[in-house]
């Protein structure tokens, strides 16, 4: 019993510090955009899949500061507060980002976005200054 939750919790930290990770090195997220976002984050929602309902797409809302935006890769990075829906605390990450959100701020600006979250990855789907 005592193994099956050190396992757990060990598997939650691992993903909290690859969300951490990957937005302290946002030039190496950036070389792993030529392959879809999705499939750089496929080993963080692999990991997600021992938490129950983490395979089902959750749409939250979320309040933050953007960080960086890359156009050409598609991504949008958020210093972003907890997000209770999905029960995520503060981070700043990399989400995925058509071209009207990355379009509409810049670095630096509070933003409220809302975001489909699917695993540790997710796609802003709207975004606005505060
Ligand atoms: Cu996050």
């Amino acid at each position: 019993m005592n193994y099956v939750r050190l396992t757990i919790a060990l598997g939650l930290a691992a993903l909290t510090a690859a969300c951490g990770k990957k937005a302290e090195t946002p030039v190496a997220a950036e070389t792993n955009q030529a392959v879809p976002a999705a499939a750089a984050m496929s080993s963080d929602m692999g990991n997600m899949a021992m938490a129950p309902a983490a395979s089902t797409a959750i749409k939250a809302k979320g309040h933050g500061t953007v960080t960086a935006i890359d156009k050409a890769a598609g991504t949008i990075t958020l210093d972003h507060g907890p997000i209770p829906e999905a029960k995520w605390p503060a981070m700043t990450m990399a989400f995925k980002a058509a071209p009207a959100i990355t379009d509409a701020v810049k670095i630096g600006d509070k933003v409220d976005f809302d975001v489909t979250l699917t695993g540790s990855a997710g796609e802003v789907t709207a975004i606005h200054k505060q």
